[in-house]
């Protein structure tokens, strides 16, 4: 499987490697790393140095770029990768192939905290994750009859909100120890790292929108409804005498 793993990523990206042993070794190398710098029960973490001295001379004896080792090494500090296991209930095949994935900030439901997640677009929901690897996503966010348009944030730049078109809290739920949760948002307000990256969000979620005709109905029926309650008990509190027409005994 590594094998095969090293000649499809040499294929792929031409160049990286003088050759597709280097690919091989440096995937070995790095799931070494992940055990060690993951594993609870391994005390003795190795250091970015440490790892440098790992790879010496894969290269067909020359070195790897030293820039190349930093982002490996600071990724899978970061982020653990986790091999998916097969319990025949896993959302793997949802996820795969995406409208559109990547990381962003999102802002807290009832506190305002930021954190950054990844995101997956697919049949018209948003999922957010902790992490790339995770199975199972935080939160979930159906599009059904929301809308969404870049917004100026103070704190966070290339922001874009996600409302509900009638001004309700979004429906969404949290995925939590106990089970699934409502999602408490009146709007989810997301940050990218790009303007190009909060266009491509804009526009995929945008047409990832889909509408329910009936939900508008009955928004409409709401609405009329709610006036007309509204404008009926105008009516009588102006047609009540106020205390001082009331008749004197
Ligand atoms: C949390 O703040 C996180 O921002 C949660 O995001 C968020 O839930 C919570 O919103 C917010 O209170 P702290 O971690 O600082 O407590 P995440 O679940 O991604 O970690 P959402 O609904 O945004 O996922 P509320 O509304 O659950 O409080």
């Amino acid at each position: 499987m590594m094998e095969a793993f090293a000649a499809r990523y040499c294929q792929c990206n031409p160049g990286v490697f003088q050759s597709t042993d280097t690919c091989y070794i440096l995937s070995f190398s790095i799931i070494m790393l992940n055990t060690s710098l993951h594993n609870p029960s391994v005390k003795d973490k190795p250091d970015l140095r440490r790892f440098f001295t790992m790879n010496r001379g894969i290269d067909h004896g020359d070195d790897l770029s030293a820039e190349l080792l930093t982002k490996l090494y600071e990724s899978i500090s970061k982020e653990p990768f986790k091999i998916p296991e097969d319990d025949g209930n896993d959302l793997t095949l949802t996820f795969f192939n995406p409208d559109r994935e990547g990381w962003l900030l999102k802002r807290g439901g009832r506190v305002k905290t930021w954190k950054r997640r990844w995101f997956i677009l697919t049949d018209s929901c948003l999922y957010y994750f902790q992490y790339t690897s995770d199975k199972d996503p935080i939160g979930i966010i159906p599009l059904e009859n929301l809308s969404v348009r870049p917004v100026h944030d103070p704190t966070k730049r290339y922001c874009l909100e996600l409302s509900s078109c009638g001004g309700q809290k979004v429906k969404a739920c949290k995925v939590e120890a106990g089970g699934l949760v409502e999602g408490k948002h009146r709007a989810y307000r997301l940050s990218a790292a790009s303007r190009a990256e909060q266009d491509g969000w804009v526009a995929s979620i945008r047409s990832s929108i889909s509408k329910d005709p009936f939900y508008d109905l009955v928004t409409s029926r709401r609405r009329k409804v709610t006036g007309s309650i509204n404008s009926s008990s105008n009516n009588r509190r102006r047609s009540t005498p106020g205390p001082s027409s009331e008749p004197q005994s």
